[in-house]
């Protein structure tokens, strides 16, 4: 049996909402940011357009067989990089498997992304409330990896607006979310200066995701 005493300070995973699991410095910070720098050197992190043509302050790129993107065309996943022509990566076979442990533990028991958008926030940087919703299957969670300076992650309810339930997301934090709250309003505050020795001043978010 595991240490009773540290498994209640420090549980591995801690349900914080219905449909909400959080694992607390649950992965490899090296072997996830690596990643990322890899994928940016094959397709470069961008700002992308709205539908209505504001610019998306978060800078994003795509690892997987479908990437999510965003143009004057609409908001969609889409299996080849639009602007280059080029496939996304595909995401590696050892961090899937990471994620899909982690969403076994949270009860979702046959999880695998077959989609990761990777956010890349620069000091100042916020991203809008707003729900996901351009996947097919929504009984399917969508995990989500936090690296580099920490923020602010809000959660809100079915309807936009209301009171926000705050969680700060820290540097190797995983999140998953299913069931009730994988339709939940939510947003991230303003990325503060501050100073991380593996990513500089960003932060970084992956979301895995089940696109098609
Ligand atoms: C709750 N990313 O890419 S991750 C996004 O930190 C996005 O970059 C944020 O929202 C970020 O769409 C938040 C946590 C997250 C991701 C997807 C969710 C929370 C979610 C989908 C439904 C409900
Ligand atoms: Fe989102």
């Amino acid at each position: 049996m595991q240490n009773d005493l540290f498994s209640s300070i420090a549980p591995e995973m801690e349900k914080i909402a219905d449909g909400v699991h959080y694992f607390r410095n649950y992965v490899d910070g090296d072997l996830f940011f690596e990643q990322i720098m890899e994928v940016a050197r094959i397709i470069p992190f961008r700002h992308m357009v709205t539908p209505g043509g504001k610019r998306i302050n978060v800078a994003g790129t795509s690892m997987g067989d479908a990437g999510w993107y965003s143009d004057r065309r609409g908001y969609r996943y889409e299996k080849s990089d639009p602007l280059s022509g080029k496939d996304w990566p595909p995401i590696p076979k050892n961090i899937n498997h990471i994620i899909s442990e982690a969403a076994a533990k949270a009860g979702y028991e046959n999880f695998n992304a077959d989609s990761c958008f990777i956010n890349r926030y620069q000091p100042g940087v916020q991203l809008t409330q707003h729900q996901d919703q351009d996947e097919q299957d929504f009984s399917q969670p969508i995990v989500s990896v936090s690296l580099g300076v920490s923020a602010i992650f809000q959660l809100y309810g079915d309807i936009r607006g209301g009171t926000a339930y705050n969680i700060p997301l820290h540097h190797c934090d995983l999140l998953i979310f299913g069931g009730p709250a994988r339709k939940y309003f939510h947003s991230v505050k303003k990325l503060k200066t501050d100073n991380h020795p593996l990513t500089g001043d960003k932060r970084y978010n992956l979301t895995f995701r089940k696109a098609f």
